[in-house]
């Protein structure tokens, strides 16, 4: 018996970046949890191939292929689900890059590009959505922060600069839009089993570091993180706002 708190039957979810990964394994969580999809990514071929896994399991999914960073892209996005009469009740913020190299090394050029994807890609999907949800009086903005929201490892700066952006982009947005019935929290993954971290997974000094330093003594797997996406997705969290829940297999708490 699921305490209907968590239904989310009856709303509409995007989650950007859900061709694959964590963005993939929170699309198809919420949908088990009653919610109807819009899935995104910028390759359309990659996208229409997550859709149809997704519409198999027969769920309700609809796709968008825009680029997050793409301000003209994202406003023609929600203009064309105003125009089908989608109302985005839930927006996760996923999508995001990951660059590793030493900051001495590290091009303006690739300081952009992790800034844009994994912070004001969240800032412009938020806003398009915040537009829609502030006059309706509800919604849902969940942006996809990290381990590293708030702490650091070199070779990774600009990432952890985006990412400790978006925890505060997201106390940010609820001191903005709470007022108006909207709940916006974060999520903060730890060390996950994604493409992103495979490079990570196969360095076995890396990998032991990762088991050594979790108190859970392993990687965590995407869908570890569908119970926090729908929690906060879902009127459980009404009263919860501009929070980050970290799901990094107790790593930020130990030492
Ligand atoms: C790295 C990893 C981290 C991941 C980790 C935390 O290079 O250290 O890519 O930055 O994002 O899963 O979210």
């Amino acid at each position: 018996m699921t305490n209907p708190l968590f239904d989310l039957t009856g709303r509409t979810a995007l989650v950007t970046g859900s061709s694959r990964g964590l963005g993939h394994a929170m699309a198809e969580g919420l949908a088990e949890a009653g919610a109807r999809l819009i899935v995104n990514g910028r390759d359309e071929a990659t996208l229409a191939e997550a859709a149809e896994t997704l519409r198999r399991r027969g769920f309700d999914v609809t796709e968008a292929a825009f680029d997050v960073t793409d301000e003209a892209g994202v406003v023609a996005a929600f203009q064309s689900f105003d125009a089908a009469g989608i109302e985005v009740d839930i927006c996760i913020n996923n999508a995001g890059i990951q660059h590793r190299q030493p900051l001495l090394e590290f091009s303006l050029a690739d300081w952009n590009r992790v800034i844009s994807t994994n912070l004001t890609s969240a800032f412009l999907v938020g806003r398009e959505a915040a537009r829609r949800m502030v006059p309706r009086g509800r919604g849902k903005i969940v942006n996809i922060g990290s381990l590293m929201s708030q702490a650091a490892r070199k070779t990774v700066t600009p990432y952890v600069v985006a990412k400790g952006g978006i925890k505060l982009l997201t106390q940010g947005m609820a001191a903005e839009w709470a007022a108006d019935g909207l709940q916006i929290n974060a999520i903060g993954p730890g060390y996950m089993l994604t493409e992103m971290n495979e490079a990570l997974v196969a360095n076995e000094t890396f990998n032991a570091w990762v088991k050594g330093r979790t108190p859970a003594g392993r990687w965590g797997e995407p869908r570890e993180l569908v119970g926090a996406a729908v929690f906060l997705s879902s009127s459980a969290s009404d009263y919860v706002n501009g929070q980050i829940l970290y799901v990094d297999g107790g790593m930020l708490g130990v030492l």
